[in-house]
């Protein structure tokens, strides 16, 4: 066992009393009530879900254990030579809650590189798939078919006692961690270039080898570390991490419940508005034979947009009440490395003008830029200029909240979910009652 997982098991006996103590003695004590609007509305700020991973707060946006981005990644430990933590570090830290030493985080390197051999089969399975199949279906696909590798299912099959769920559930996380990036990698040179796959590099950390396998140069590595850093978690109720939650409930192994996640990344309302953003912009430099727009163009797209009964991808958030913070912190990578970018001046002058218009518009209760706002122009800018696959790197990064928070779910012993539902009718009376 690693010094992780045995610092883990730690955490985990020391919280169950927590969570234990709750539900037994605290059980009827009232944290929300549920209106007509939220049952109709996506159970929208209906509060019935419980996760100490990461914390959504309306205004001041994501805390990963408690602390803000800025405050993350000044506190993780940096590899000589690299300007962003590495992934690993991070792991450690949302998977613990505690900051690990540099020590510490290359064991979680050594640990993964030693998980990281892709079954060839998978390769098999993504070459069976015409080319043109959406890379979201290729990535989903190959997280699926590895299944039957799966720990979970073996040792629930011979008995597994519950309390060793979450160990279980630990093994198939960090077999299928270890694996994403040459999937993803090996799908983007599969599709997009020629068929050339590169071979992955065991000398190289999480982010570095994506770049290598990208075939992407320097600093494309450290681009990779900070993009799967801020896509990795955003508390427990969006489509992903929810479906992650969901599908893991009835006890389906961490494959099947990610695959499903993944799934659900890739609507176009959730992950698949990174892609959407750079369509967008696009579309506008089209139309207008490739100039950049002036504010003034660039306001009219927006209504047109809005007037076809679209949304403006990247902007608005179901929780988010202010701009994104992962925005931000793209944003200020944008400002220190490719300040003179022509789409970056663009995606700054759309931040200039779309609030203004989504507020006189009226109806998104949020006129900010989230995420995905931001993250095509960095990938596009190095050179990752096929943006349907954008949404591919989101759900790497996914990978490793959704991951952490079904090792927890496991630990802690959560329920199979399982919400009641009424029927129109009954609503219909309730409206009736007031
Ligand atoms: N452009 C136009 N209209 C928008 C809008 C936008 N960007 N954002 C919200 N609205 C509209 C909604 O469609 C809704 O209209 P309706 O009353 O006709 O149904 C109304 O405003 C109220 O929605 P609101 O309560 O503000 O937002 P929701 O919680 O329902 O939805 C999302 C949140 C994110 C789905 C919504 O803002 C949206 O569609 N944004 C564009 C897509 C996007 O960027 N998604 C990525 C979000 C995230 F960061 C991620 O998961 O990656």
């Amino acid at each position: 066992t690693t010094a992780l997982k045995a610092k883990l098991f730690e955490k985990i006996e020391a919280f169950r009393p927590r969570t234990q103590k709750l539900n037994k003695e605290f059980g009827n004590v009232v944290i929300d009530s549920v209106n007509i609007g939220q049952a109709i509305g996506g159970a929208r700020d209906v509060r019935c879900l419980v996760t100490d991973i990461s914390y959504l707060d309306p205004q001041e946006g994501i805390r990963f254990r408690g602390k803000t981005i800025p405050e993350t990644f000044a506190a993780l430990p940096r590899k000589a030579g690299f300007e962003q933590p590495t992934v690993e570090s991070f792991f450690y830290f949302l998977l613990t809650g505690d900051v690990p030493t540099a020590e510490q985080a290359l064991e979680v390197e050594a640990d993964w590189r030693s998980r990281a051999e892709v079954p060839a089969y998978v390769f098999d399975v993504l070459r069976a798939m015409p080319r043109d199949t959406h890379p979201m279906t290729m990535f989903s696909t190959a997280v699926l078919a590895m299944q039957r590798e799966s720990v979970f299912a073996h040792r629930y099959a011979e008995g597994m006692k519950k309390t060793d769920y979450w160990d279980a559930t630990y093994e198939d996380a960090m077999n299928l961690l270890a694996k994403l990036p040459h999937i993803a990698a090996y799908i983007y040179r599969m599709k997009y270039k020629g068929d050339t796959h590169i071979e992955p590099d065991a000398k190289l950390d999480f982010g570095g080898n994506f770049a290598h396998m990208m075939g992407i140069a320097k600093p494309y590595d450290d681009v990779s570390r900070m993009y799967f850093i801020l896509h990795s978690d955003h508390e427990s109720g969006n489509v992903s991490a929810h479906t992650t939650h969901l599908v893991a409930s009835a006890l389906s192994d961490p494959y099947y419940a990610f695959s499903a996640g993944l799934n659900g990344l890739a609507g176009p309302l959730h992950g698949l508005a990174n892609q959407e953003v750079l369509g967008w912009i696009q579309n506008v430099m089209k139309k207008l034979g490739g100039k950049i727009p002036t504010e003034e163009e660039l306001k009219a797209f927006l209504w047109d947009t809005l007037k076809g009964g679209q949304v403006i991808p990247g902007y608005g958030h179901a929780v988010l009440r202010k701009t994104d913070p992962r925005y931000t912190a793209q944003m200020e990578y944008c400002q220190k490395h490719l300040p003179d970018d022509p789409l970056f001046k663009l995606v700054n002058m759309i931040y200039k003008v779309a609030p203004g218009v989504l507020t006189e518009h009226g109806k998104t209760k949020n006129p900010w830029p989230n995420v995905d706002a931001q993250s095509g122009v960095i990938q596009w800018y190095y050179g990752v200029r096929e943006w349907d696959f954008y949404t591919v790197e989101f759900g790497v990064g996914r990978a490793l909240g959704v991951l952490a928070n079904i090792v927890w779910d496991r630990g802690l012993g959560y329920a199979i979910e399982r919400p009641k539902s009424v029927t129109t009718a009954m609503l219909e009376q309730w409206a009736a009652a007031g």
